[in-house]
């Protein structure tokens, strides 16, 4: 046997075994170019061909290219089980198990203090009552002046208002609404007017926004007992409770007489609690009998018109009803906390 002869069978034998044995595609290119490369194996034996006579050049060139074909024939082969080799695996471990149940959406739920807003309102709206909306941009007419406040009245200094550069103000009360309803509606007047108002002023009970309901009624004949009665009714049936009601005398500006609004504890129905400070009785509004100067300024007949206001705040209603201890947690929309009212 020739030189060529051994080294041929010798290399074919190891590329088969190292063909066969190749784990990956990586590791049979670096087989096939050991073996065909620039500096191959296989490249090698056939460069030598020239160094041959002719006779030894053709037969050992005949055999080392069957070689060649036979290896390349090998390689491809593997190349190709490897590679579906690979696509199994990668199909197996991005397999979708379609039957596996869904990780489900939770159901959402309204804010506790819009609740209760649309529960104020449903009442309302079951008196007779419309509901009105205006802006929370406003400016000090609308806010102050035509409410009987105004410029160096003391309640305007206890409104803590958040003024813009050119005068105009975030609403503190929804009033100027009210006022806004009077400048384009005659009497009868029935309204209630929902909505956010603003004050410089945040601690444990109170937060620099806070919602506001507030209601007017102006028409002929209009009285306190009215007053008393709707504010009454009203309270018995947002706390679905026989509660007690009483008014003690007060002072606003905009309206004469003036009263505080007082139910019976809803926490402890009247026996005392940390909620009522132990004295059996809430404050939950504040109303009276409109005065005439608010009437005047939107061009209302005083002598055959009379009125009644009212107003109180959603959120510490809201903190009643659910007996939340802290405004702030309204505000601060944690989800564990918004989740239980759900
Ligand atoms: C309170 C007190 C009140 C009013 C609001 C009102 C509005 C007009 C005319 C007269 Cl346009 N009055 N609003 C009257 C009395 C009390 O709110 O403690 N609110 C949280």
């Amino acid at each position: 046997m020739t030189e060529t002869a051994v080294d041929l069978s010798s290399v074919v034998e190891r590329a088969r075994a190292d063909i066969s044995r190749s784990a990956s595609i990586d590791q049979l290119e670096q087989v096939r170019i050991r073996l065909l490369g620039k500096k191959g194996e296989i490249t090698a034996l056939l460069k030598s061909l020239g160094g041959m006579d002719p006779e030894e050049r053709r037969t050992a060139g005949a055999r080392i290219n069957e070689a060649k074909d036979e290896l390349l024939g090998a390689i491809e082969n593997k190349r190709a089980k490897l590679e579906e080799q690979a696509l199994a695996q990668q199909l197996a471990s991005d397999a979708v198990d379609v039957t596996l149940p869904g990780r489900g959406q939770r159901i959402g739920g309204l804010h506790p203090v819009t609740r209760v807003r649309r529960r104020i309102e449903q009442i309302f709206r079951s008196a007779g009552f419309e509901i009105a909306e205006g802006p929370e941009i406003e400016d000090d007419w609308h806010n102050f002046e035509a409410l009987n406040i105004p410029a160096n009245h003391p309640a305007r200094a206890m409104h803590d208002t958040f003024y813009f550069p050119d005068g105009r103000l975030l609403r503190t009360h929804t009033s100027p609404v009210q006022v806004r309803v009077m400048e384009r509606q005659k009497p009868p007047v029935r309204v209630i007017v929902p909505g956010r108002v603003y004050r410089c002023d945040s601690d444990m009970t109170h937060t620099p926004m806070f919602h506001q309901v507030e209601g007017l009624v102006v028409d002929e004949g209009i009285s306190f007992a009215n007053l008393k009665a709707i504010l009454h009714s009203f309270m018995k049936a947002l706390f679905e409770k026989d509660v007690k009601m009483r008014l003690r005398p007060s002072y606003f500006p905009f309206t004469e007489p003036s009263a505080e609004v007082d139910i019976s504890c809803v926490s402890c129905g009247g026996s005392g609690c940390r909620v009522c400070k132990n004295t059996g009785w809430v404050e939950v509004a504040g109303c009276g009998v409109v005065h005439p100067n608010v009437l005047r300024a939107v061009n209302i007949d005083t002598e055959r018109y009379t009125g009644y206001a009212f107003g109180m705040g959603i959120d510490r209603l809201t903190m009643l009803r659910y007996n939340v201890t802290d405004i702030r947690m309204y505000f601060e929309n944690d989800l564990r906390f918004l989740r239980q009212f759900a």
